[in-house]
């Protein structure tokens, strides 16, 4: 559920019980139904499920003490991208390789979603570091097993159904490419078209943008034939790299989304021609200040010009995980530091659901969804 100061946010509680007023300092908790598309499954984890794994399968741990656990692979003050990505390798080789570990985080995750208010959302992850087979080189020092990048499709499909039937929200998946792993880029297209109508809506391109600036030849292949096969496409670009990542992402990697793109605005002819296509930024603050991917004074955050130029974006998490941050993390801070204003959550989550890669029969029930719950008619233009 999304907690907001109601003091910033005009005293109105939000959503189906719209039009309550509450006294200024009071914390409410606001009804907002929210629109996630920026979050790896592999970054929202549960640390109770991690160490209940490596019991399971024998796999030592540094720590055994879950807050102890909690604490090693969260990041505490502002780093780098690189230091942040450092911290997967404290759990990953305890979900990989392993089927109910890998179908349990994917379930457990829809728990948590919809525990957050959130009615739909795109997880992302990469097939390839949760397998143990048919991956070149195996990742975490994996002994070979037989869980290709196929089967973690599949199984994360399964954990999501359920997940999905036993909380009453839509969960789909976008499958990354890795920068530093090209050699995996084609299978990763291959598997967005194999399960395009099975719970696969798109292809990202993931990972260390400061140390792979430049899109490897055969990431330039993976997503031309995406653009072929109609799968769609989000690329990480412009977080901590600058505006020509992004438009690299846009005019070479051919986009149709933002992952972050907070130094688009450093390039002025860039960021209007962005801001006129209505290309969606799928913008995550808390992690854009651990990452040191901006200034980490949130009254400096580039997203205070998107918001002012009225620009097309949602708000997402990232990896809340490695963030020991929610949903209401992220929204709390852009109220707090940023001025956003109940309008603001209106607009920016139907931003969100237009901009979603549902087929449009599906975005259609989904924007119905939200405007009802907003208590909004179709027609009502931001
Ligand atoms: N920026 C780039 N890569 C990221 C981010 C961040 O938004 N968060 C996670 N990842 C990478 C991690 O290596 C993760 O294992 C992979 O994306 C697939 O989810
Ligand atoms: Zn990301």
């Amino acid at each position: 559920m999304i907690m907001l100061q109601t003091g910033e946010c005009r005293g109105v509680e939000l959503g189906a019980k719209l039009g309550r007023i509450f006294s200024r300092t009071k914390i409410v908790e606001l009804c907002l139904k929210a629109v996630e598309l920026h979050v790896h499954l592999d970054g929202a984890i549960r640390i109770k499920t991690i160490i209940d794994v490596a019991k399971r399968r024998g796999i030592p741990l540094p720590v055994r003490d879950e807050d102890k656990m909690r604490d090693l692979c969260k990041v505490h003050e502002p780093t780098t991208l690189t230091e942040f990505l450092g911290k997967f390798n404290h759990y990953m080789h305890v979900i990989a390789g392993d089927r109910e570990a890998i179908k349990r985080i994917a379930y457990e995750f829809v728990e948590t979603k919809a525990k957050e208010g959130v009615i739909y959302v795109e997880a992302r992850y990469s097939p390839h570091l949760l397998a143990n087979k048919g991956v070149n080189p195996i990742p975490w020092d994996q002994k070979p097993g037989d869980i290709t990048p196929d089967d973690v499709v599949d199984l994360v499909n399964q954990g999501f159904k359920e997940g999905e039937k036993a909380f009453n929200i839509k969960a789909r998946s976008i499958l990354c490419c890795m920068r530093h792993m090209p050699n995996w880029s084609m299978d990763v297209v291959e598997l967005c078209k194999k399960y395009s109508k099975d719970g696969v809506v798109a292809i990202d391109l993931a990972g260390d943008e400061s140390l792979n600036c430049k899109a490897y030849p055969e990431h330039r292949r993976a997503f031309e034939e995406a653009v072929r096969s109609e799968v769609h496409r989000t690329v990480h670009a412009g977080e901590v790299g600058p505006a020509s990542v992004v438009k690299e992402a846009v005019e070479v990697l051919k986009a149709e989304r933002i992952g972050h793109g907070y130094h688009t605005i450093e390039c002025e002819e860039l960021y209007k021609k962005l801001l006129k296509q209505n290309m969606h930024f799928e913008m995550c603050p808390v992690s854009s200040r651990l990452t040191g991917a901006c200034d980490p004074d949130f009254t400096k955050h580039p997203l205070i010009t998107f918001k002012k130029d009225k620009a097309n974006y949602s708000l997402n998490t990232d990896d809340p995980t490695i963030f020991d941050s929610t949903l209401n993390s992220d929204y709390q801070v852009v109220q707090k530091y940023m001025d956003f204003t109940e309008e603001e959550f209106k607009r920016l989550n139907i931003n969100a659901a237009k901009s979603c890669f549902l087929p449009a029969n599906e975005k259609k029930e989904l924007l119905n969804q939200i405007y009802k719950a907003y208590g909004m008619q179709q027609s009502t233009s931001f």
